[in-house]
């Protein structure tokens, strides 16, 4: 007679899995009429009757003869006394399947079913103890009820299999043996029971590939994968945690499933690499050790994950190469740059320490050269053009009429004469600009022009010039001299051009008074000047140096030069004094 219980529609869509079964439940369906009737205890089987309580939407696995399955289970007696479960040991049970390790029904139940389906397999005696029984448990000709749940399958024949479901467009490396890896996980049971995630420490896993610092599976498993790829890893046991499991949360001889996004891979080995370079056509030099360089950055780790950048605060980042003052890599990376070139700085972990960086990560950084210059340099004066008449050259002293557009390396303008639409007008060796500028206008003639590069320390320093100039910038100045005034001797502020007048106070004091009073005195240095017998050193105020002439010969201070203070200083060798 067919065993009348009823069947699940479930039955019908996995016809394969339950093989004879389907028999069973067409006619099930025949004699619907009857259903009343599929409860009826005591009806005995032939052969087992499966009755499935759960199906997964997806069968991530189905068991095959040969297979090794966890499962839970509930043994109950059909009046639903409970004879045994493995709940209440608190671990799953585990067995190969069609190995007679089970009893004949639970063998063949077993066959056919997905990870994570729940059915009641319902086992006739003859496939469960038969006319024995079990001991004290299970009495002679019992029919068994198992409920059970299938929770993971893997076969000894299994390996690592890996399926990748992103790859990212571009790979230019991929993991090799020995290669140090960072990357995030999350590692499930292949029941989907999540056992550990690099998320919840929100941090990646960093480790070495293939040599043994991981368990098998994964140390096969990464190999070959690209930074930005993302793959799921399955293994099994002998590959994972193998019996006895990690002794928390992977049970023993649990299948393993880690899906794995690779984020950073670099080798120990490496050495830093230099990419992308973009080289200014005209570079005349490059950065040696000892140069000091100003530069913009942006920093990433392989993934692309941004971490820091000069832009953000707006100013270059300035440093000494290959002296130890920035990362190893980095120290490296920057030698033999030109100014203006741009060039992306990978560097393997070996070559940083840094703390608030993930521990080993690569970084990328990407640079662009500002400039450099070298404490030791002076001045850099190349003249671009002379004219054919170039006789008379400035010096020390001269007030000189310039024009200039200055900027800085990179090409920025500063700022420039030609903005006012006037000259800018200085005493040379005056300190009336910086060192650098002196240094490039001496020797030139009207109508010559110079390209001056100026090195920080002879230009505005450390601090630069608020808004202007950033500190230790290199400056540099195009200039053409317009004219200039010879000036005098040095350290002198008026010099006679004929000889002096041997009755110089009674010229001077225009009242007789015997005293010459300060309006007397410039009157007679103004007019000694515009008649052309006197000069006072150019590029100064007048009234300023005939004040300062004034107070040195007016001994005592009181407003008036006596013919004895006359006297008393021009016994005195001194310079602006007549
Ligand atoms: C792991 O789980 C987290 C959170 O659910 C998810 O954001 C991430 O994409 C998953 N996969 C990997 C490889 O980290
Ligand atoms: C940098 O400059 C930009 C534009 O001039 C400004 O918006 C930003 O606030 C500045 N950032 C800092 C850190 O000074
Ligand atoms: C850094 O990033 C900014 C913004 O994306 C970009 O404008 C700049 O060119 C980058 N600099 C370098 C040196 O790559
Ligand atoms: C400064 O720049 C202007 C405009 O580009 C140019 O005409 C002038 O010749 C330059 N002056 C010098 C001294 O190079
Ligand atoms: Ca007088």
């Amino acid at each position: 007679a067919p065993p009348l219980y009823p069947c699940h529609v479930e039955t019908f869509a996995a016809p394969l899995a339950v093989g004879q079964f389907c028999v069973q439940c067409v006619l099930c369906l025949a004699f619907l009429v009857t259903f009343a009737a599929c409860n009826a205890p005591h009806i005995p089987l032939d052969d087992i009757f499966i009755e499935k309580t759960f199906v997964p939407e997806k069968c991530v696995r189905a068991v095959q003869v040969g297979d090794y399955v966890r499962y839970h289970y509930i043994g109950t007696f059909p009046d639903g006394t409970k004879f045994d479960s493995s709940y209440d040991r608190g671990s799953t049970y585990n067995v190969f399947v069609g190995k007679k390790q089970l009893i004949q029904g639970m063998d063949k139940a077993l066959v056919g079913m997905c990870v994570n389906e729940r059915s009641l397999v319902k086992i006739p005696p003859h496939l469960a103890y038969g006319k024995q029984g079990y001991g004290d448990i299970i009495p002679a000709d019992a029919i068994l009820h198992f409920d059970v749940l299938l929770l993971d399958i893997w076969n000894p024949e299994d390996g690592v299999q890996i399926n990748t479901y992103f790859t990212p467009p571009t790979c230019s490396r991929k993991v090799e043996v020995s290669d140090f890896v960072r990357y995030h996980y999350n590692g499930t049971l292949l029941d989907g029971t999540l056992f550990d995630s690099s998320h919840t420490r929100m941090r990646t896993y960093d480790t070495y590939v293939g040599i043994g610092w991981l368990i098998a599976g994964m140390d096969q498993g990464l190999l070959g994968m690209c930074v930005g790829e993302r793959r799921i890893i399955k293994m099994p046991p002998s590959l994972g945690y193998g019996e006895n499991g990690d002794g928390s949360d992977i049970p023993g001889q649990a299948s393993l499933v880690f899906d794995v996004v690779l984020l950073d891979l670099h080798n120990p080995r490496d050495e830093i690499t230099v990419t992308n370079q973009q080289v200014p056509e005209s570079c005349t030099r490059k950065t040696q050790t000892g140069d000091f360089v100003r530069y913009h950055y942006n920093g990433s780790l392989l993934d692309g994950t941004f971490f820091d950048s000069s832009y953000s605060r707006n100013r270059t980042y300035d440093t000494y190469v290959g002296r130890g003052y920035v990362i190893a890599g980095m120290d490296e990376g920057l030698i033999g740059v030109c100014v203006g070139e741009k060039r992306t700085i990978t560097i393997p972990h070996i070559w940083h320490m840094e703390r608030k960086i993930p521990g080993s990560a690569v970084l990328v950084f990407d640079i662009h050269i500002i400039d450099f210059h070298n404490p030791s340099d002076s001045t850099d004066v190349s003249v671009t053009y002379k004219p054919e008449e170039c006789d008379r050259q400035t010096k020390k002293g001269d007030f000189v009429k310039y024009h200039y557009n200055a900027s800085l390396l990179d090409g920025s303008s500063i700022d420039s004469t030609y903005n006012y639409g006037k000259t800018y007008n200085i005493v040379l060796g005056a300190n009336q600009v910086v060192p650098g500028m002196e240094d490039g206008l001496v020797g030139m003639c009207v109508g010559e022009k110079r390209h001056l590069v100026i090195p920080p320390h002879l230009g505005y320093g450390e601090r630069g010039v608020t808004d202007e100039v950033p500190g230790s910038a290199v400056l540099v100045f195009d200039v053409e001299l317009v004219e200039y005034e010879e000036g005098l001797p040095e350290g002198y502020m008026f010099i006679w051009n004929e000889e002096v007048s041997p009755d110089l106070f009674s010229e001077m004091d225009k009242d007789n008074n015997k005293q010459v009073e300060a309006s007397e005195f410039t009157d007679y240095i103004m007019r000694q000047v515009s008649e052309g017998k006197g000069r006072l050193a150019p590029g100064f105020d007048s009234y300023r140096i005939i004040d300062n002439m004034f107070s040195n010969q007016d001994r005592n201070g009181d407003g008036k030069i006596t013919e004895n203070e006359f006297k008393l200083k021009a016994d005195e060798a001194a310079h602006d004094e007549l």
